[in-house]
């Protein structure tokens, strides 16, 4: 069939609106029609060609909300019309990785999802008999796309579709670093490092779960409103602090944080968000995705004496199970997506989408079809 699509032909170039052809579900595979779909900074970071596994062409978006068109044969956990979020993150219950229950991260496409390919090693997107690459196992830069079943999250009938689709990844990243991968408790102390899209969810999450005393660090002071909204208690910027920003913090904090999340992609910020941690059990989670080729440095006496580092891919969330139960946390009003969502636009202007975010004046842009 022909859909309609904003294709990614070479990197650091405007995406190009096209009619693009989609081949039907195999074996194991839905085709979904994608009503809405965020813009992330993960898709910028590929177009701009830094992502050293990024291909091209390609049809980007990995944080959509649509409606199940048609299944494959074999599918039987989805059927037309259901209500559905992709995940670039599948739970197929079955591999070493989801039987672990230690990681959310599922193995079980992941060689060929890496590849830009379908599990059987095709891609269902072509343009005039060229192939197109899908992109994160996701492509909900297109009006309708060809899934995994392994990799759709079934949701509630009444969901928008508008909103919803930021749980695809910004909000369950942030919240589910806070709930799954660190397990914050009551009366905790929190520093969240970037209130950007990922870093307001974080706090959100931290306030959702109890915690005590929320303090966000960003260099933007624009961010300051939305975030005391979220639940932040004290804001702190970087370029206003006197001295060293690590004993500052751990001062605020009256000893150090218990969990601090990295939610820029900064390397030297993670140094910081890991030393400004409690002694003997503060908890840093990297959560920002750094440049290719950078590392993270820290002294080892700072592990040795009782920080742990850790890193979220998804908010460690297992994307069938728990992303049904945020859409409900949103549809219950528990959590606010709507403040978050800056600007809503037609596909056509979805460059717009990326030039936002790259002036840091967007905190999410959803594109509806
Ligand atoms: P964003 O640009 O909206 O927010 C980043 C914020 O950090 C901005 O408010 C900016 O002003 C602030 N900032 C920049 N440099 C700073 C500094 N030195 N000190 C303090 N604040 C600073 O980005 P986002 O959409 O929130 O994404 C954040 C990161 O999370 C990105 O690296 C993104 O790729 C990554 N991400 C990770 C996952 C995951 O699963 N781990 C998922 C999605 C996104
Ligand atoms: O299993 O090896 C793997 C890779 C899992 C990919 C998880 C990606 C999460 C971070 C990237 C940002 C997503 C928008
Ligand atoms: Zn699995």
């Amino acid at each position: 069939m022909d859909v309609k699509a904003a294709v990614a032909f070479e990197a650091d170039k405007p995406l190009s609106i096209e009619t693009v052809q989609l081949e039907g579900p195999k074996a194991g595979e839905v085709l979904v029609e994608i009503k809405a779909t965020g813009i992330c900074h993960t898709d910028a970071f590929t177009l701009s060609g830094a992502d050293p596994e990024g291909l091209f062409p390609a049809i980007l978006g990995h944080e959509g909300a649509g409606v199940v068109v048609e299944v494959g044969a074999g599918v039987t956990s989805l059927k037309g019309g259901d209500r559905v979020i992709p995940l670039y993150t599948p739970e197929c219950r079955q591999c070493e990785y989801c039987l672990s229950r230690k990681t959310n991260l599922c193995q079980a496409i992941r060689p060929t999802q890496g590849r830009g390919v379908m599990p059987d090693g095709t891609s269902r997107f072509s343009l005039d008999g060229t192939m197109l690459h899908h992109y994160m196992g996701t492509s909900t830069f297109a009006n309708y796309t060809i899934l995994p079943e392994i990799a759709v999250a079934k949701i509630r009938e009444d969901a928008p579709f508008d909103k919803v689709c930021y749980i695809g990844c910004g909000v369950t990243t942030g919240i589910g670093a806070v709930i799954y991968t660190a397990k914050v408790e009551p009366g905790a102390k929190v520093i969240v490092f970037g209130l950007g899209g990922i870093g307001l969810n974080v706090i959100q999450g931290a306030r959702m779960v109890g915690a005590e005393m929320i303090v966000g660090v960003d260099i933007n002071p624009s961010k300051r409103a939305l975030a005391e909204k979220f639940g932040m208690t004290h804001f702190v910027n970087p370029k206003e602090v006197e001295g060293d920003l690590v004993p500052y913090l751990v001062d605020l904090t009256k000893g150090g944080a218990d969990y601090t999340f990295e939610c820029i992609g900064n390397v030297n910020v993670m140094r910081q968000a890991l030393e400004c941690c409690h002694k003997g059990w503060g908890v840093s989670v990297i959560i920002g995705v750094a440049a290719a080729g950078q590392e993270i440095c820290t002294r080892p006496f700072q592990l040795v004496t009782g920080r742990v580092w850790k890193g979220s891919a998804f908010g460690g969330a297992r994307g069938r199970t728990d992303v049904p139960k945020i859409v409900d946390w949103y549809m219950e009003g528990k959590i606010n997506i709507d403040d978050l969502i800056t600007h809503t636009m037609p596909l056509e202007r979805i460059n717009d989408a990326f030039d936002l975010m790259h002036k840091g004046e967007s905190i999410r842009s959803v594109v509806t079809f």
